[in-house]
């Protein structure tokens, strides 16, 4: 699915701001699309709607709600196509203009739009409405159960560690296209010695008589080469790479021309790289990286998960500012300005589909016990598959030719011992590899699966490792916790020769608690847990990453294990840098690559 964007044949208004908001009431007649809804609310897009009411029951809300707002259609774009897009809905969206069902989607973290040309005429106001669902079953991605209490409330229950944050969370756009245009581009590209490969496949509206012309200029704008046909292969010779810290992009522009007229211009930066995994080693432009950075999430208060250009730039700022090089998605496809951004910054992306939380065997407290199996008809079953094959395929189709994106993870601690899990496991992987051969492929594992056990590993390229010794076991023990990894460590290097990330490592940290000794919980415990890990890091070959988790302190749901969220962080949930974020900056400045 192509950006929007605005050249010289397509234009776009972006309809952020305040919308009429109301929760959805089952007896409410007419039907919310039908009418101005009847509310005294009004909602930001983009943001979730849980924090931003001081309303206890709009905060824990589950079931449908409504947006609406108009919109006039500018009068230029009569004869052209006038397409509605939602960034994102989350978890499920459902769209009206006017009267009329335009869209339904199900997935909350990847966009959808609808061609409304027919029911939204040039120069004319129309109402839209957009519903949203909250709900998480076993059939949806990340999984969820609802349970209804004594009291007749009903509740939503999930396996994953943030909070349900729910709404319009990203921009919901409004786009003119001509009616014979790009409607894909898909764009890979190589490294040959001194010369950039930039292999390029255009899919069009309209006849097949016309005719694709691509041109591709560097950052000065220089056409640096051209060729003609929906594809085909660039060569450009003694080409300037992106690369991580650098990202040097060039654009690829594709005119869509019928005679000598000219139909529709996409425009589509390129960071021109390689990827390869090669033994134990990632390689970027045939340089071994190592990834230095975080474990992530769309989090901030009041907004939520709401899509906020001040607070992306600001963690990329700390992050630049530790010499960290690179983040996971974790655990959910981010808002596409994210990539946009990572682009143009050389910095380097795990991306993650929204599959969190596919596991019953994470026990403890916190997930509830294991009555059967996680891979079972009753449970993660072949609906569930096909709800987590259509998040991989949406996510390679949006994410595809960003060149931060140098890896997909197709989800995020799964239950990867029990028999199903490879089953359930194979056609995914087969399904990414298919969409995107030219990418590496992981999964984040969590401790149960391992080296000698685990069922999954020898499917990937990568092995991403999740671990908490000295946090949920050995707790407050470093020594021990030091010692187990690296036999750990060992194990997986020895036995797959596949490079290693620890793609998660942390421990809670009240920010301010201070501590003389060995105390769980303070700043100082952070900072020795982090440092323990790096001396095994540094020690073992095979680990060429450590994305410490998290960034920054996030909501999750209530508990008796989370005050007020996970606190993480190694900066608190405003920002603000804990004693571990000097420590990490230390480190990560006087990294040799
Ligand atoms: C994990 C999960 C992550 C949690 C983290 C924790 O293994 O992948 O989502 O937030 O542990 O802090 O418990």
């Amino acid at each position: 699915m192509l950006k929007p964007l605005s050249t010289i044949t397509r234009e776009q208004i972006v309809l952020d701001g305040l919308w009429l908001f109301a929760l959805d009431d089952d007896d409410a007649r007419p039907e919310p699309w039908t009418t101005t809804l009847d509310t005294p609310l009004e909602a930001p897009v983009p943001a979730s709607y849980n924090d931003v009411f001081a309303d206890q029951e709009i905060h824990d809300h589950v079931g449908w709600v409504w947006y609406q707002r108009t919109v006039r259609v500018p009068r230029g774009w009569s004869g052209e196509r006038v397409i509605l897009r939602v960034d994102a809905a989350t978890h499920e969206g459902v769209v009206y203009v006017g009267d009329e069902r335009v869209a339904h989607h199900v997935g909350g973290y990847t966009p959808f739009e609808a061609d409304i040309t027919d029911v939204a005429p040039a120069g004319e106001e129309v109402r839209i409405t957009i519903g949203v669902n909250n709900e998480l079953t076993n059939e949806t991605i990340p999984p969820g159960t609802i349970e209804v209490s004594e009291t007749g409330r009903r509740k939503q229950r999930y396996r994953h560690d943030f909070y349900n944050y729910a709404g319009l969370a990203r921009s919901v756009r409004l786009y003119a296209v001509p009616e014979i245009r790009v409607t894909d581009l898909t764009v890979v590209t190589d490294v040959a010695g001194d010369t950039g490969i930039v292999e390029y496949d255009v899919t069009i509206a309209g006849p097949e008589d016309v005719e694709i012309r691509v041109d591709l200029l560097d950052g000065d704008g220089r056409t640096v080469a051209t060729a003609v046909g929906a594809r085909g292969r660039l060569d450009v010779a003694e080409a300037r790479l992106w690369q991580p810290g650098e990202g040097y992009l060039h654009t690829l522009i594709v005119d869509v021309v019928d005679g000598e007229a000219l139909r529709d211009r996409y425009e589509l930066p390129v960071g021109i790289r390689s990827v390869r995994v090669d033994g134990a080693r990632f390689l970027i432009n045939g340089t071994p990286f190592h990834f230095r950075g975080f474990g992530k999430h769309e989090d901030s208060a009041i907004r939520g998960r709401g899509f906020d250009n001040a607070i992306m730039v600001h963690d990329f700022a700390l992050m630049d500012w530790m010499g960290a090089n690179s983040f996971r998605t974790s655990h959910y496809p981010y808002a596409e300005e994210f990539l946009d951004y990572a682009d143009r910054h050389g910095i380097v992306v795990i991306d993650e589909t929204a599959a969190v939380g596919l596991n019953l065997g994470l026990g403890g407290g916190f997930h509830g016990a294991v009555t059967q199996a996680s891979f079972s008809p009753t449970m993660f079953n072949d609906r569930t598959r096909e709800a987590h094959a259509r998040g991989i395929r949406e996510l390679i189709a949006r994410d595809k030719n960003h060149p931060s994106v140098v890896m997909w993870s197709i989800a995020n601690e799964p239950e990867s011992v029990e028999e199903g899990a490879r089953s359930y496991f194979e056609p995914l992987v087969s399904l990414a590899r298919e969409l995107d051969p030219s990418r590496p492929l992981t999964y984040a594992n969590e401790y149960r699966g391992q080296f000698h056990n685990d069922r999954l590993a020898d499917l990937f390229d990568v092995i991403c490792l999740n671990r908490y010794y000295g946090w949920y076991n050995e707790t407050a023990d470093l020594e021990l916790a030091a010692k187990r990894l690296e036999t750990e460590l060992r194990g997986w290097e020895s036995t797959f020769g596949k490079p290693i990330i620890i793609t998660e490592y942390g421990a809670d940290t009240l920010a301010g608690l201070h501590a003389v000794g060995v105390q769980a919980w303070s700043e100082e415990f952070q900072v020795a847990l982090l440092r323990t890990y790096h001396e095994v890091f540094d020690r073992v070959d095979a680990v060429i990453g450590e994305h410490v988790w998290n960034f920054a302190d996030f909501q999750t749901s209530q508990g008796v294990i989370r005050v007020d969220g996970n606190k993480k962080g190694v900066f608190t949930r405003d920002r603000r840098p804990k004693a571990a974020a000097h420590e990490l900056r230390t480190r990560w400045l006087s990294a040799a690559d």
